[in-house]
């Protein structure tokens, strides 16, 4: 019989891999993960709760804040602030960071940057949605969290992960050394390892991307989809289009059956839409531990420079082979701008 292994089991363990590790990041994943639960028990009960519907207020990106955003965005802020491990929040929600404000967290290592309930739009319609987070080391040296503290390269991320609050509720983590998914169960009121050691495969046969925005898409983008589109048996084209509109989801399904995700620049996102702090480098990241691949177009995601706490990028993640080739039609057919 084969022994479950919980989340919690798995990150002590893990915590061994650092010996001189003093456990707050563990303790930062841990308190991910119960605030994780508590959102995931309010999306499933959101037909039946006066959760379900907009809050009336929009965020700072000037989108309809919906109920539930408001509820996770509390839920984690708080799972953040109580452990003393967190010294700054950066949320899709909020304007400006969160100090966390107590005696514990005044010499916390950590910051961290989250989207709270990604993919707001599909929560009234029962489809995923999703929470993603990126955790860095502080680079202010004491004190208060600052704002610079998250102005680092996605490359300086020590974990980041999301969770997918779907068919069932899954929570993917990486710490550098690869990536695991947790499948929650229910009956235990547990995440249990479900998916060890995700690969994505490199080549694959689908492509995520809203469509709808093609005439506004960069020419390489438009080249791409037709390349995605066209006969050819020695690769399998034409490919599937999947296309959630939750990234995490559509992300999600991508690193498990392999494909690429694509938000490129529009007429109405110019620099286009995902925030690279808590969107682009968590889930770049993740899919590099996975094998897989993320850039603007141009440059790998992780090497970016980050000067706004809200900053977007257009986004090609996902299976190496297939961002490698679009990149490739970018390179041609498109400028670093358009
Ligand atoms: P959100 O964080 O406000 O939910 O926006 C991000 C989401 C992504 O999850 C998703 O892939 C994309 O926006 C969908 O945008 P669109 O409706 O323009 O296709
Ligand atoms: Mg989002």
């Amino acid at each position: 019989m084969s022994r479950v292994k919980t989340l919690g089991q798995f990150i002590i363990e893990k915590q061994a891999d650092f010996p001189y590790s003093k456990g707050e990041l563990s303790r930062l994943l841990r308190d991910i993960g119960i605030a994780a639960k508590i959102v995931n028990r309010e999306v499933n009960k959101a037909g039946l709760a006066d959760i379900l519907g907009d809050a009336g207020e929009m965020n700072v990106q000037g989108e309809n804040v919906k109920k539930l955003d408001v509820f996770a965005n509390n839920q984690f802020i708080a799972a953040l602030s109580v452990g003393g491990e967190c010294c700054a929040i950066a949320s899709e929600e909020n304007e400006d960071i969160i100090i966390v404000n107590n005696e514990m967290s005044k010499n916390a290592k950590y910051v961290v940057a989250i989207d709270p309930l990604d993919g707001s739009s599909n929560i009234d319609v029962n489809v995923s949605v999703g929470t993603i987070f990126s955790i860095y080391r502080r680079t202010s040296l004491s004190g208060p969290g600052t704002q610079e503290d998250f102005f680092q390269r996605g490359t300086e991320q020590v974990a980041a992960g999301y969770v997918i609050y779907g068919s069932s509720c899954m929570m993917v983590y990486t710490t550098g050394r690869g990536v695991n998914g947790f499948t929650l169960d229910p009956s235990i009121g547990e995440f249990c390892l479900s998916h060890p050691n995700m690969q994505t495969p490199k080549i694959a046969h689908t492509y995520s991307i809203n469509e709808g925005n093609y005439v506004h898409f960069p020419d390489g983008v438009k080249k791409y989809i037709k390349y995605c589109q066209e006969e050819d048996d020695s690769t399998s084209r034409p490919y599937s289009s999947r296309y959630i509109g939750s990234c995490v989801a559509d992300v999600h399904r991508n690193l498990i059956t392999g494909g690429i995700y694509i938000y490129p620049t529009t007429f109405k996102s110019p620099k286009g839409k995902l925030r690279i702090l808590y969107e682009g480098n968590p889930l770049a990241f993740i899919i590099e531990q996975a094998g897989g691949k993320a850039t603007d177009g141009f440059h790998r995601i992780l090497d970016m420079d980050i000067k706004e706490l809200h900053q977007r990028t257009p986004l090609f993640i996902g299976s190496a082979d297939m961002v490698d080739i679009a990149c490739s039609y970018m390179l041609k057919y498109s400028t670093v701008d358009a």
